[in-house]
């Protein structure tokens, strides 16, 4: 008896990928032309970075992207989250295009296609023109227009390769530790009205980038953005659980920028969730139709950076709370990164119900590990296989109840320059010597091998 197919909750076209951003994995960060930009101050100020990292070398990317391509198709990844550092492109953020650095990605396109890797290009992963910054940089309106035309000389340069687009990396981390809490680039500790003025340009910069890319790209594109904010998981699946989770999920926080909603509303839906003006008080900022209709143009795909999150349930009134973790509950070595197994699941299940169906792309996912070359020469690093392992099972079963699913991008492809922690902490798949710049591939990147084969069957 033949037994029925049984459907893969996986799509035929599902992205299986590992992402990287510019300023973390490229070096030569003074090269070919490239201007400096806010990571580059920010580095070069001592004790800003743990052990005074910089990002001047990281993993030589710059110079040894073949070789990375190269462990990529090994791995068998089928699509690679790439980003533009815009310093390389304009020097000064605006203005005279720099041919050398539009050239390294136009090499670097060409060899992932060349190797069956669809380039996902991220426009803006945080390495804003340090130019762009001494002009007022997200503060200043006119940077819907610089971003704009910046979209335009890489989409005109890369969109006869380029399908796969995402504007912005992570707003409300960009926005909030490097505008209010002054940790990461540009440093700065903002009063909350600036820092939601500041905010409000990064969503009209991202729509007037989707506008650029559809007006200059020589085919379709599938474009999305990445924003971040931790997975809310019921503690039990009781009507009472799920509705606590998904409030806790879409609530808003007076100062913070953290809300998930605070991003995905105006893009998504149009307009600013209607608690804003209420929990920011007079810190909000005007906000006009026109702005909303210049954030809200349609995205093909619903990204999501998702590490961690909190479990939730509602309390003997209904209301929602936060329960805390147990002690001794799995984290990465860097502490916020708490292991949430059904995060996924939970992720894409609210975020259709609010913004409706649209594929749903893990944009990164990963998790940062004590990981080191053992006696055998190899990594073994059983936690991020786990890790990866129960995640996908999570989003494996968003496909199964008919989520659609586009894609899963593990952060990330190498060990790299984790912004403020430096070096120290490992999110890779693949390990690397920074003193060496030696590659090895961990079991994790032999593990993902194998579920990208299976089309994720072995899960
Ligand atoms: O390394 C970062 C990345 O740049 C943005 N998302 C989270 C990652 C891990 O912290």
């Amino acid at each position: 008896m033949k037994l029925p197919a049984v459907k893969s909750p996986f799509p035929p076209d599902f992205a299986w990928g590992a992402a990287a951003a510019a300023y973390q994995i490229e070096g030569a960060w003074n090269e070919d032309g490239k201007g400096p930009s806010v990571w580059d101050m920010m580095s070069h100020r001592p004790g800003k970075i743990e052990l005074n990292h910089t990002g001047d070398v990281a993993c030589d990317h710059y110079h040894r992207y073949a070789e990375d391509v190269s462990l990529m198709q090994a791995i068998g990844l089928n699509a690679y989250r790439l980003s533009i550092a815009w310093p390389r492109i304009l020097p000064d953020g605006t203005g005279t295009i720099n041919p050398k650095g539009l050239a390294f990605y136009d090499r670097l396109v060409d060899s992932l296609l060349e190797a069956g890797i669809q380039p996902w290009v991220t426009l803006f992963h945080w390495d804003m023109p340090l130019s762009l910054y001494q002009r007022g940089g997200w503060l200043n309106r006119e940077v819907v227009d610089w971003f704009g035309d910046y979209t335009k000389v890489v989409v005109e340069a890369l969109g006869d390769r380029v399908k796969h687009w995402m504007t912005l990396n992570e707003p409300p981390v960009f926005i909030a530790l490097g505008h209010l809490h002054g940790v990461h680039a540009p440093g700065d500790r903002l009063p909350m009205g600036q820092v939601l003025r500041a905010a409000h340009h990064t969503l009209m910069a991202h729509g007037q980038s989707v506008a650029a890319i559809r007006a200059h790209s020589p085919q379709p594109t599938f474009v999305g953005f990445a924003p971040t904010a931790g997975a809310k998981v019921p503690v039990t699946e009781s009507a009472a659980d799920i509705e606590a989770a998904r409030q806790t999920y879409f609530g808003l926080k007076k100062d913070t920028v953290w809300g998930l909603s605070l991003w995905n509303d105006p893009v998504y839906l149009g307009k600013y969730p209607d608690e804003a003006p209420e929990v920011y008080g007079d810190d909000w900022p005007s906000v006009s139709d026109a702005d909303l209709k210049l954030i809200s143009q349609p995205l093909d795909f619903i990204g999501y950076n998702c590490y961690t999150g909190d479990f939730v349930k509602a309390d003997a009134s209904g209301k929602p709370e936060i329960v805390p973790f147990e002690r001794g509950n799995p984290t990465g070595t860097l502490n916020w990164l708490q292991l949430i197994p059904d995060a996924l699941y939970w992720a894409a299940r609210f975020q259709m119900e609010r913004y409706g169906r649209k594929p749903f792309v893990v944009t990164e996912n990963g998790l940062c590990n004590l990981d080191w070359i053992a006696l055998d020469g190899k990594i073994h690093d059983a936690q991020r296989v786990d890790y990866i392992h129960r995640y996908l099972l999570g989003l494996k079963r968003a496909g199964s109840e008919g989520y659609p699913l586009g894609g899963y991008f593990y952060w990330s492809v190498m060990d790299n320059f984790e912004w403020a922690e430096g070096y120290r902490p490992r999110f890779g798949l693949i390990h690397v010597n920074y003193e060496t710049q030696k590659r090895t591939m961990k079991e994790s990147a032999h593990w993902y091998r194998e579920v990208i084969r299976t089309h994720g069957a072995c899960l």
